[in-house]
């Protein structure tokens, strides 16, 4: 068995501060957790402040200088708590805002991920969402900035997008209100089980799905059963080792540090 303190990145050093994690029931009063997801200013708190309107605090997220906004809304006798996480263009963890993202969605486990995309430009946030459904798959996708669009003329085929990804998705124009309520509905439908999602994968080339699934087969045992282990690979394969120092550290019941069998970290070099 290796350690996994031998195995330290190229700075010698691991990024993720466990102070900086939020955990799932202690900081939220809501019934279900909602995490608002998305690029740069593509409308996430604008859908936060239609949909929470003054229920909402913000202070800054532990251990951070990013802003963290919190607030609740009760819909069709559920109570949801809406996390409007930082903007990013992806959750490789290599800023603070891409770190408090990808942490959120991890490793607090929030019932359903709302990503917020800008339909003048889906390509490039389409990027994102697929980053998002390698993690989790209760994601529902909101195609924002829709009067933009429109305007613009560009047509988004929404219900396209939904058979394409297997989520759903739900055009807005948050800015008016647009859209919000339906999302509201969905959001309701997706957390008692009307709506069951079957997210499209990213499948990569022949040798490399070999390799993931060589890894992941031994990473498994010990990863906890909510992770998902080929996300885990994934991240172990392109060298990040913070998420497995992470979850080393943080296994219930004193887990042993050594997280990886040696065979492991030898196909990782
Ligand atoms: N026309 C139009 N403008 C919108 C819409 N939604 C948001 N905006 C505007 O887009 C700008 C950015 O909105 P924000 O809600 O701050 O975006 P954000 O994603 O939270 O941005 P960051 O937190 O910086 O990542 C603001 O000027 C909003 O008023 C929309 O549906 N239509
Ligand atoms: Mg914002």
């Amino acid at each position: 068995m290796l350690c996994l303190s031998h195995m330290k990145d190229q700075k010698g050093e691991y990024m993720i501060e466990t102070a900086s994690l939020p955990i799932q029931g202690q900081e939220h009063t809501g019934n279900f957790v909602v995490a608002l997801a998305g690029n740069p200013n593509v409308g996430k708190s604008t859908v936060f402040n239609r949909l929470t309107g003054l229920n909402q605090h913000t202070g800054n997220w532990p251990g951070k200088t990013v802003i963290k906004a919190e607030g609740t809304f009760s819909h069709r006798n559920q109570r949801y708590t809406l996390v409007d996480l930082p903007g990013t263009y992806s959750l490789h963890a290599s800023s603070s805002d891409e770190q408090v993202a990808r942490d959120f969605i991890c490793f607090s486990r929030p019932d359903i991920t709302a990503v917020v995309c800008d339909a003048t430009c889906l390509e490039r946030n389409l990027n994102l969402v697929l980053q998002i459904l390698e993690i989790t798959d209760q994601v529902v996708l909101c195609v924002n900035l829709l009067d933009e669009a429109e305007r613009k003329k560009i047509h988004v085929d929404t219900a396209m997008l939904a058979h394409q990804l297997g989520i759903p998705v739900v055009g807005t124009a948050a800015r008016s209100g647009r859209g919000l309520s339906k999302l509201k509905d969905v959001l309701h439908d997706m957390v008692i089980g009307k709506i069951a999602t079957t997210p499209r994968q990213v499948v990569y080339d022949q040798e490399l799905e070999t390799s993931i699934n060589e890894i992941e087969k031994r990473l498994t045992p010990y990863l906890p059963n909510w992770i998902n282990s080929r996300w885990v690979t994934l991240r172990a394969l392109e060298g990040d080792f913070n998420i497995l120092e992470y979850i080393a550290c943080n296994r219930p019941g004193n887990c042993p540090q050594q997280i990886l069998p040696e065979e492991v970290a030898l196909c990782l070099q």
